[in-house]
């Protein structure tokens, strides 16, 4: 197996060696190998996906220096700026980074909690809590508190669309919100080749599709919103192959798009750079 196939980790450890899950390995090996090894692994399983889901690779058009300090957890652009959520109880954090340089403009300490992800809705930051069942809110112009939203399930990723804010919590379902009252107004399991697709991760909304990162894996995932089924394959590894050595926590975790450019920004825990890439269908 090449590291193409991001490894499939073999550990218990959620984000830092705190909770515990089993991985369904036998879906993520049809979805790793599938696309990267192009050989027959599951001729019968994989045969379908061949036909109906699309793969892509990345473009590097630059990078961006990243603080390894960031556990990314949320990661979105704005109006010309970058915006992070990291994580970590101690080291949480709201973050203004610009692209030009990758200088952070500024920096909020979230005392307490765990925060995960982040998305923006109007002149509002939401910024999720991993297992404390709230969200802050925050001013995007001076990340002064704004309220808190409160939920049900542990909090993962969080991204937007034009009616709702689109949230993730570890499982295979996609939450639908009101952007007003954080209510879940529709949910939807996203689907592999009919097989449940979990610990979703750090999302995207873009141009009809979200995207996703899922947890320990190093492509993203295309999702129809309607259907929850995965429409593309986002494979990472000619960004990989620029990163160095990096601790088994350390995965891809942060997709921001920029509106103006049509690129998008990726990064991960404690990676020392941002990319800047376009996506190229490879078939
Ligand atoms: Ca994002």
């Amino acid at each position: 197996m090449t590291s193409d196939t991001l490894s499939i980790a073999q550990t218990n450890h959620h984000q830092t060696g705190i909770g515990s899950v089993s991985v369904d390995f036998h879906l993520l090996l049809c979805v790793l190998l599938w696309g990267f090894l192009a050989v027959s692994c599951f001729p019968v399983a994989c045969k379908a996906s061949e036909t109906q889901v699309k793969r892509y690779t990345v473009d590097i058009l630059r990078t961006i220096p990243h603080s390894t300090s960031s556990f990314t957890q949320g990661f979105l652009y704005h109006n010309g700026f970058l915006y992070e959520s990291t994580g970590l109880v101690g080291h949480s954090s709201l973050q203004k980074i610009t692209p030009d340089t990758g200088e952070v403009l500024e920096r909020l300490q979230v005392d307490g909690v765990f925060a995960e992800g982040l998305a923006r809705w109007d002149n509002r930051l939401i910024q999720l809590t991993w297992k404390d069942r709230f969200a802050y809110i925050y001013n995007l112009s001076d990340f002064s508190p704004a309220g808190i939203f409160q939920y049900q399930t542990e909090g993962w990723g969080l991204t937007s669309d034009e009616q709702h804010l689109i949230m993730s919590d570890g499982t295979d379902v996609l939450y639908f919100r009101n952007p007003r009252t954080f209510a879940i107004e529709r949910r939807v399991k996203v689907t592999f080749e009919g097989r449940s697709l979990p610990y979703l991760n750090e999302l995207e909304y873009v141009d009809g599709s979200i995207y996703a990162n899922v947890w320990y894996q190093n492509v993203i995932v295309q999702i129809d919103p309607a259907s929850g089924k995965v429409l593309g394959i986002i494979g990472t590894q000619p960004i990989l192959r620029m990163l160095p050595p990096l601790s088994q926590d350390s995965v891809l975790n942060g997709i921001a798009y920029n509106t103006e450019m049509q690129t998008f920004y990726l990064t991960g825990k404690n990676w020392p750079q941002i990319f800047e890439v376009t996506l190229i269908q490879e078939f």
